[in-house]
């Protein structure tokens, strides 16, 4: 972009940009040198981690080819259904982990193990092909990620899936019952009872449509209800369910598993946005998890429908006394958007949306009204402050600073929690508001590096902007929204990177590389079907049921041809024996609709009926050698 277009694009948007633009500059001439020079083996993994405040060409977020982001960042891939991993602060987008939608890169949605984590009809079909994915997030240890599991939603059809760390693959998909739209998600961080379990067992799940319970063809709006779900992180099976008041959105947890909370919007129960916005406050539902795991043990609950699941009540009249209560409902300003966890581990953090205000709620306060020793649930509330126009989520740098996104104002607010209450309290001289930046366009979610852990570090910060409008060549009417990298390492946001993705991203988290330790092959042993000699290839016959088992090991598929007949049921099972990472081979039956990749030591199979008769080249799809074209092997169909 030439520094006239970079004028009238700051023309357009209005104030600041250009000076944003000047700041990172001076910075990068000012700063430590960010890229030493690395001798010899440009993969070698230990890149060193470019300084924020210290920028290579302006910018901060160019890696010398070899070298290695600082930072995973998982994303929500949106209505591609699947999950990304970005490195940062390239902002490079080095994988996708398909999970609710097939992807013809791998064959998910085509092998047999992969339709087996889907769900399939009883034809054998995929029970869903489409997905809308939004939030991601990550097991915890002692309050930080620890690399085991991330999980995320799929608000169409009502599934989470979990995505083995060690493999960045999806290896679980649950569906929940009387749910639609299900939106929130947030493991939780430790066991409320149990303080040797300081690690994630559970995931929260917030229903944000409310339906008929069961949902079986009677339209009786006066008994449309949301449900609030807990899973079992461990067998992914739902473990207990709160009916309640109003409907769920965003979902946040303490530090202590005590607490877990849904931001609500519409607690008017309205079935027309008019409706939904009708009252000037809604809530933040509080959910004592403790008392529901209990009250589930006492068999206080219901059934719904065809569903196992318990269910506890968790309406405003079933708690009013809080001796005993279940749930807490903070009335917090209209129609808030997201709940925040502070890494202090005090607070959560409400964005107003229709209001211009973020609340701040005392965690402490709202134990303290369960144990009844707060009267006034409400006054847990320590500080509703105004941060502009349309704040929708919050992310925090560890320093006791908040950042919010104001989707009408196309900004990010920083501001100061403990001035915030300062200034709620009635110290008018308190300025809580540190900060703001202009983005490019309407930003929905954010989050800073570590940002919900206990290790926040405040160096990253990425927005998720809703519309890209002129920041990127034109490509016809769907433009790509445009995430945003921002250094939060000092006083003011410097604004680093427009980095164009597919819609349509919603939330995502980022934490430092070594985090997790990805595997670079399977075993043998994880796959019941693994053939782990390629002398046990060949065809299986037992009547119309055909078994081929076929290893590849570069540059060829274990038999050279195989015979089989017209009708035939086959079951292709393949094992990929090279033992070298990164050597994948994927295979693909031409006319047959079959195409899957197999890493090493990775088995996968497939099930098709042979009904077209003729020579079939079955070949390699990933380019693996020297004679990758020359690796097939030919599939005889006998008329
Ligand atoms: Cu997390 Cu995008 Cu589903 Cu807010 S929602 S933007
Ligand atoms: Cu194996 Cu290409
Ligand atoms: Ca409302």
């Amino acid at each position: 972009m030439s520094q006239d277009e970079k004028l009238t694009t700051s023309a357009r948007t209005g104030i600041g940009r250009r000076s944003f633009i000047n700041t990172a500059a001076i910075a990068s001439l000012a700063g430590v040198v960010a890229c030493t020079e690395k001798p010899g083996n440009a993969a070698a993994p230990a890149a060193p981690a470019p300084t924020a405040g210290g920028h290579d060409a302006g910018n901060g977020t160019h890696l010398k080819p070899g070298e290695l982001d600082t930072y995973y960042g998982l994303w929500s891939g949106g209505h591609n259904g699947d999950m990304r991993v970005l490195g940062l602060p390239s902002g490079r987008e080095i994988h996708r982990i398909p999970c609710f939608v097939p992807d013809a890169l791998v064959g998910w949605g085509i092998t047999n193990e992969s339709k087996k984590v889907m769900g399939t009809k009883a034809d054998g079909s995929l029970k869903y092909t489409v997905g809308d994915t939004h939030h991601t997030h990550a097991s915890y240890k002692d309050g930080n990620y620890d690399g085991r599991y991330a999980f995320i939603n799929d608000k169409i059809n009502a599934r989470i899936a979990r995505i083995r760390l060690d493999y960045f693959v999806c290896d679980k998909i649950t569906e929940l019952p009387n749910v639609q739209g299900f939106h929130g998600i947030f493991p939780d961080k430790a066991d409320p009872v149990d303080p040797k379990i300081n690690y994630t067992t559970r995931v929260f799940c917030g229903g944000e449509f409310a339906i008929p319970v069961p949902n079986t063809g009677t339209d009786d709006g006066s008994k449309y209800r949301s449900l609030f779900s807990c899973v079992d992180a461990e067998s992914m099976e739902v473990r207990w369910q709160v009916m309640i008041d109003g409907n769920c959105d965003l979902v946040a947890t303490s530090y202590d598993g005590k607490l877990a909370a849904t931001n609500q919007y519409n607690v008017e129960n309205g079935v027309h946005y008019e409706d939904m916005m009708s009252a000037e406050r809604d809530a933040c539902l509080f959910f004592n998890v403790a008392r529901i795991e209990q009250a589930v043990k006492d068999g206080k609950f219901k059934t719904y429908g065809d569903s196992k699941v318990p269910v506890v009540d968790g309406s405003h009249d079933a708690n009013k006394d809080p001796k005993t209560a279940l749930t807490a409902y903070v009335t917090v300003p209209k129609n808030p958007h997201g709940v925040n966890a502070s890494p202090d581990a005090k607070y959560f953090i409400c964005a107003g949306k229709l209001s211009p205000t973020g609340t701040v709620i005392e965690l402490a306060k709202v134990l303290d009204w369960f144990d009844g020793k707060l009267e006034k649930l409400d006054s847990a509330i320590v500080a509703e402050v105004e941060l502009g126009l349309g704040p929708l989520h919050t992310a925090f740098d560890g320093r006791g600073n908040a950042y919010t996104t104001l989707f009408l104002d196309s900004q990010v607010v920083k501001w100061n929690v403990e001035a915030a209450i300062k200034f709620h309290a009635g110290d008018k001289s308190a300025k809580y508001v540190v900060d703001r930046l202009d983005v490019q366009y309407q930003p929905g979610h954010l989050n800073a590096s570590q940002s919900e852990t206990r290790a926040a570090d405040g160096k990253y910060l990425a927005v998720g902007c809703k519309f890209s409008k002129d920041r990127f060549l034109p490509v016809g009417p769907l433009h790509p929204e445009n995430e945003q990298l921002i250094d939060i390492s000092g006083e003011k946001m410097v604004l680093l990177a427009d980095h164009p993705v597919r819609g349509e991203p919603h939330d995502f988290i980022i934490f430092k590389r070594d985090l997790v330790r990805p595997k670079q092959v399977y075993t043998l042993e994880e796959f019941p079907l693994a053939i782990k000699d390629p002398k046990e290839s060949g065809v299986f016959r037992n009547g119309k049921k055909v078994t081929v088992k076929l290893t590849s090991q570069a540059p060829a598929f274990s038999m050279r041809e195989f015979k089989l007949k017209k009708g035939d049921e086959v079951t292709l099972i393949l094992t990929n024996l090279d033992k070298v990472e990164d050597l994948s081979h994927g295979i693909a039956i031409p006319k047959y609709n079959v195409q899957f990749v197999v890493n090493p030591l990775e088995t996968a199979s497939v099930n098709f009926v042979a009904d077209k008769p003729g020579v079939f080249w079955l070949y390699c799809t990933n380019f693996c050698h020297a004679l990758h074209l020359e690796m097939r092997t030919r599939m005889v169909v006998e008329a």
